[in-house]
């Protein structure tokens, strides 16, 4: 406990020193969360994070999160350095999303508006017409149809399934999931939900369909921490990353939360619902980020230009 309160104060000297801000994404670690907020960061999901980066005033950003965010943050930010605790953190999403499939794919459509997950490489990014977050995609997606467009998603299959039945947009879908998500069940949390006649039920839309339609609210993690801040419920039954009861517990203390069941093996592990890559990112990451400047992020120039076009129809769009 005093290394790690040496390694939070050393931290915290070094941040200053170096003109660095830390953004942090609510599945990482609490206290890499508590440090965000106490050295003037941030903590927020990836849209809010981009934004965050983007218009902070800081020479260095450190991002605790995953690969797509620390991307997202250099291409807002080509005069910054963007640092990660860990650059082998990625995301099944943009694994299972390769640029050069991708372009195949895209060439089969042409005559589609192409939209792509925030959790995609900046390579895939700069073949898209839009990115989206979780907390986005419903309006733009619901605006390009009434514009009488058709559109190619990719690559979270749930998520663009959710949006399209919500749209009635016509969606291609790009078979991509969230191992985290994906491996919510619905007849468990049918049984939890019988045994918590009260509480309300916070869905993230990257899970399965069936999991989803037994949801009181679907949304993205800002919107799932709303709903818990602004809820009239004692419970609340969370399928998302179990990072993110850290920030609920924190904003809504009187509040009590339950994760919701996944399909790992309950003996071992009640609930598995913790991202591996968001779980790479330490104190002593962030450490040798300042110290020894590694981590360092660099997306060649004309990826990031062809990347930034659509990142910022986004932010234009939400703002
Ligand atoms: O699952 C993720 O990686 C999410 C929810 C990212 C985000 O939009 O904050
Ligand atoms: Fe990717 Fe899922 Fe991890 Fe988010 S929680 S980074 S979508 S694997």
């Amino acid at each position: 406990a005093t290394e790690k309160a040496a390694i939070v104060s050393r931290i915290k000297q070094l941040l200053k020193e170096k003109d660095a801000a830390l953004v942090a994404h609510y599945y990482v670690d609490g206290d890499i969360q508590d440090l965000a907020l106490e050295t003037g960061g941030y903590v927020a999901d990836s849209l809010e994070m981009a934004r965050f980066g983007k218009n902070h005033s800081a020479k260095n950003l450190i991002v605790a999160g995953v690969r797509f965010m620390g991307e997202t943050a250099k291409i807002l930010s080509p005069e910054k350095r963007v640092f990660m605790p860990d650059l082998d953190a990625t995301c099944s999403l943009d694994l299972g999303c390769d640029a050069k499939d991708f372009a195949k794919f895209r060439a089969l459509h042409p005559d589609r508006v192409v939209v792509v997950y925030a959790n995609t490489s900046a390579a895939v990014k700069a073949q898209a017409d839009w990115m989206v977050t979780s907390s986005c995609a419903l309006a733009i997606v619901h605006q390009l149809k009434l514009d009488g467009k058709k559109i190619l998603w990719a690559p979270d299959r749930h998520l663009g399934r959710y949006i399209q039945e919500q749209t009635g947009a016509d969606m291609l879908l790009w078979n991509g999931a969230c191992i985290v998500h994906d491996e919510f069940r619905a007849v468990e949390l049918e049984l939890l939900k019988a045994s918590h006649p009260h509480a309300m039920v916070l869905v993230h839309p990257e899970s399965p369909q069936a999991v989803v339609d037994l949801a009181d609210v679907v949304g993205s993690t800002s919107a799932m921490i709303k709903a818990v801040v602004d809820g009239t419920a004692t419970e609340y039954i969370v399928a998302t990353d179990k990072g993110i009861l850290h920030r609920m517990r924190q904003l809504a203390p009187n509040k009590k939360l339950i994760e919701a069941p996944t399909a790992g093996n309950s003996a071992t592990c009640k609930s598995c619902a913790h991202c591996p890559w968001m779980a790479m990112n330490g104190l002593q990451g962030i450490l040798n980020c300042l110290e020894t400047s590694s981590g360092e992020i660099f997306v060649a120039e004309p990826i990031r230009l062809k990347a930034l076009t659509c990142i910022e129809r986004m932010l234009d769009f939400t703002k």
